[in-house]
């Protein structure tokens, strides 16, 4: 009985650490709706782009997170454990539904006349929390939304892409 109680124990304790309880402290920071002859993927193509950064001072995983540009379906594409963010550090994510082309290519585009993003956490109750969204009207070829300054600062529409760094 006692090992049992132990092994319960432990698989519980896995469980937890597998699910978390906390979300990482990521926000979306910064998008490109319409790239025209702008970054370029792993592919050489002009994708759609959304910048994360992490506000932590750790590397986090994006594992239990999902983003999606429809409200009602908040879990279109959900993050694998592999994909992570280091310390107070930007990630971009290709909006091309290429997923064959690395785990940071999501499974939807991005409407260059406006739609929804919502980042979203699967919490330890099976529940989904709102962790943070940004809703945008027509974006202009090759310029960006982009939190100024970056983490929490108003949303500045037409401004100049910086991809992988700091909003300015
Ligand atoms: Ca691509
Ligand atoms: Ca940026």
């Amino acid at each position: 009985m006692r090992l049992l109680s132990l092994c319960s124990l432990t698989v519980a304790a896995l469980a937890l650490t597998a699910c978390g309880d906390t979300p990482p402290d990521v926000v979306i920071n910064e998008f490109v709706a319409d790239n025209a002859t702008g970054e370029v993927d792993e592919a050489g193509e002009f994708a759609d782009w959304i910048e994360l950064h992490n506000l932590g001072t750790s590397t986090v995983s994006l594992a239990g997170l999902s983003i999606s540009d429809d409200a009602a379906d908040p879990l279109k594409h959900s993050f694998t454990g592999d994909v992570e963010i280091g310390p107070s550090g930007y990630l971009i994510l290709w909006a091309d539904e290429d997923i064959t082309e690395g785990s940071n290519h999501l499974r939807f585009r991005l409407s260059k006349d406006g739609e929804g993003l919502y980042l979203s956490w699967q919490n330890s109750d099976g529940g989904i929390d709102a962790i943070d969204s940004v809703e945008y009207g027509p974006q202009e070829p090759d310029t960006s939304s982009a939190r100024t300054p970056d983490g929490d600062g108003d949303w500045v529409d037409g401004s100049v892409p910086t991809p992988g760094a700091s909003n300015g």
